[in-house]
């Protein structure tokens, strides 16, 4: 079976590729992301919209995710897209350094349409916001720390080990093993 990965975003697909079984394939497409404080609801969206837009052939994915400070309110969340583009990781380093509480989690939602299912599969992880390190991954991994190592000192696999992504590509791959 082949799934199309619709995100802009080719650090997302390299994680699916080292996870699933299934291949892989980038369609680099900015589907439309509803506006809503529900990341489930902005991928489910997105993914019926997606697999339209990339001609209702293979099945498709798409992920939504957001790095929620949790003495910020929750901040960035649904805008960390828009935040990692203007203030940048080293600026929410420096807003979040002066809080008492730096814990933080990442949320993912990964929505799954073929054109008739449409299904979400969420994955949660907590940390704290750090200093940046490290040079691997993407976005805001060099300021999220989780036991001890920042997703960015992380490879690819132990990162999907943990990280808020593998555990909603866990759930999915569970359940498209059940429907083979
Ligand atoms: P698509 O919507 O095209 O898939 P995007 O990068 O805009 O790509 P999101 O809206 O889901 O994707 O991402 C929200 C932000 O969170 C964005 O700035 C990402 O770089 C960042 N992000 C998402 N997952 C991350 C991860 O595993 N590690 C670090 N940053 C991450
Ligand atoms: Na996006």
């Amino acid at each position: 079976m082949s799934l199309l990965f619709v995100t802009t975003n080719a650090g997302k697909v390299r994680e699916a590729r080292d996870y699933l079984d299934a291949a892989v394939e980038q369609f680099d497409y900015d589907y439309a992301e509803i506006q809503s404080d529900d990341l489930a609801a902005i991928a489910a969206r997105g993914a019926h919209e997606a697999h339209e837009a990339a001609g209702g052939g293979d099945p498709v994915i798409v992920d939504d995710s957001g790095l929620f400070v949790g003495g910020l309110g929750g901040f960035p969340g649904p805008y960390s897209s828009y935040v990692e583009d203007t203030l940048g990781i080293e600026r929410v380093w420096e807003l979040v350094r002066s809080l008492d509480d730096r814990a933080a989690a990442f949320r993912s939602v990964v929505a799954y349409a073929d054109g008739e299912t449409v299904e979400t599969f969420t994955g949660e992880v907590s940390g704290r916001i750090v200093a940046p390190r490290g040079a691997g991954g993407f976005g805001f991994d060099p300021i999220f720390e989780h036991e001890g190592e920042t997703f960015a000192e992380m490879g690819t696999e132990a990162k999907n080990a943990v990280s808020h992504r593998g555990r909603a590509l866990a759930s999915l791959a569970e359940w498209l093993a059940e429907r083979e």
